[in-house]
């Protein structure tokens, strides 16, 4: 990128009092790293030295976008799709664009989608939830209904259980949006699922869920009553607003913490059983092969870990040596994040990250750690750790003990390798 690029979208004031200040107050390292720019600034700057054309006509009023869009300087932060992963639109998965991002909140718009039968389009007014099976009354519950319960708002990552899958076996997809993208993070605003289940009073011998959704592929899954009981939700605003179509609109379920196959979209129905059902999603998917021919079930939390979103694959280095920040995701559907580490050398030396923003349960945080960069070829990696002590492992240590049949649940630590000229890829280190 060169300067000039750069500054079409830094306005000029901003920059330069970044360039002055910063030399003047900081020590060697922002001295070096800004040292070749301060040599350009001096060369006259048309940006600096003309008046834009953007300060001399008027801008569009307040009525050219009732519901906003981002800048057209944003147009390539979008979610974006594998074409050889899914053959067509409607049983398919986009990945969200977690280098361009920052913080630890997904915007509504970036959310990754999977969905196996499309997206149902349903007026909520049309639109039912049911609570039968093991309950003292079965109920129907209008839009109208449900928005008379008492609602709480939390923040929660949803991942789903294939996020990462592909790279089980070896690297393979060259950028963290592809790698790590299958996980997105937002407030929702819900009903506390216990509230629903108590309105229709449990029978005794209540133990297990099947949430079922009103789209074409009538996805169930299998969830355990002390999960419901705990912490689970009926949401219908995510960030404030209504969940969009892609996301379950107008309710989906909420499971903190747990893969993202359980948070039924379109929420039509809960059927309460003393068992668990054996339905697809129990059975040939969301189960590892293991080396011995058993298969793990019933793997319902996802495990601590994290990513460098840049420099990634897709955010290479493009200013050259010096003051470089880097920075990168974290989380676990146990609890918190406690620490994370950051190795510049491929696992050989760590250093602690700074972790920024709300550290919230079974929520994305957000990590940075600022150093100055050699010029040197690095080998990137993260690991965290969360609040029970759980360590991100490495991806030997995952095929030690679950073979190499698996797609689900890939935790393993990512590696990125920086090329002296700043380019990064994706590898692993054996
Ligand atoms: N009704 C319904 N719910 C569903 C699905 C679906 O296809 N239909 N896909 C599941 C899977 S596998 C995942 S990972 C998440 C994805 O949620 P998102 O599209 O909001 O990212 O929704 C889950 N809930
Ligand atoms: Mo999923």
């Amino acid at each position: 990128m060169s300067d000039q690029s750069q500054n079409k979208t830094h306005p000029n004031k901003s920059r330069r009092s970044f360039l002055s200040g910063g030399v003047a107050v900081a020590g060697g390292v922002a001295a070096t790293a800004l040292g070749a720019r301060a040599a350009v600034a001096a060369a006259p700057d048309p940006l600096i030295t003309e008046i834009q054309e953007w300060n001399q006509v008027l801008g569009d009023g307040v009525d050219a976008a009732p519901y906003g869009v981002p800048s057209e300087f944003e147009a390539d932060v979008v979610r974006r799709d594998v074409p050889w992963l899914t053959a067509d639109p409607i049983s398919s998965i986009n990945f969200t664009p977690i280098h361009q991002l920052d913080g630890i909140i997904t915007p509504n718009g970036l959310c990754f989608e999977r969905h196996h039968g499309g997206v149902a389009q349903i007026d909520p007014a049309d639109h039912r939830l049911m609570i039968n099976g093991l309950v003292d009354n079965p109920l129907v519950f209008t839009m109208q209904d449900l928005m008379r319960f008492p609602r709480e708002n939390h923040v929660y990552f949803l991942e789903c259980a294939a996020n990462s899958g592909m790279e089980w076996r070896g690297s393979q997809l060259n950028g963290c949006q592809f790698t790590h993208g299958m996980v997105h993070n937002v407030m929702y605003t819900g009903i506390p699922l216990k509230l629903l289940l108590q309105e229709a009073g449990l029978k005794s011998n209540a133990a297990w869920l099947l949430p079922e959704g009103a789209d074409a592929s009538g996805m169930t899954r299998s969830v355990p009553l002390d999960k419901a009981l705990d912490d689970c939700l009926v949401a219908f605003k995510m960030n404030g607003e209504a969940l969009r179509p892609e996301q379950g609109y107008p309710i989906r379920l909420v499971v903190p913490g747990w893969e993202g196959n359980m948070w039924i979209k379109w929420l039509r129905r809960i059927e309460v059983g003393d068992q668990p059902w054996h339905h697809r999603e129990e059975t040939s998917k969301y189960t590892d092969l293991l080396a011995n021919g058993k298969a793990r079930r019933f793997t319902w939390a996802m495990d601590v870990k994290s990513v460098i979103t840049s420099p990634s694959p897709q955010m290479p280095i493009t200013h050259g040596r010096g003051h470089t920040v880097l920075t990168g995701l974290a989380w676990s559907g146990h609890g918190r994040i406690k620490r994370v580490d950051v190795s510049l050398d491929g696992g050989r030396n760590w250093q602690t990250a700074r972790i920024d923003g709300p550290s919230l349960s079974k929520s994305l945080h957000r990590f940075y750690h600022e150093f100055n960069w050699d010029g040197s070829e690095m080998y990137l990696q993260s690991r965290a750790i969360d609040e029970f002590g759980n360590v991100q492992p490495t991806k030997n240590e995952l095929r030690a003990a679950r073979g190499d049949n698996s797609i689900y649940h890939n935790n393993g630590i990512q590696t990125w390798q920086v090329r002296t000229d700043g380019e990064t890829e994706n590898v692993e280190i054996s």
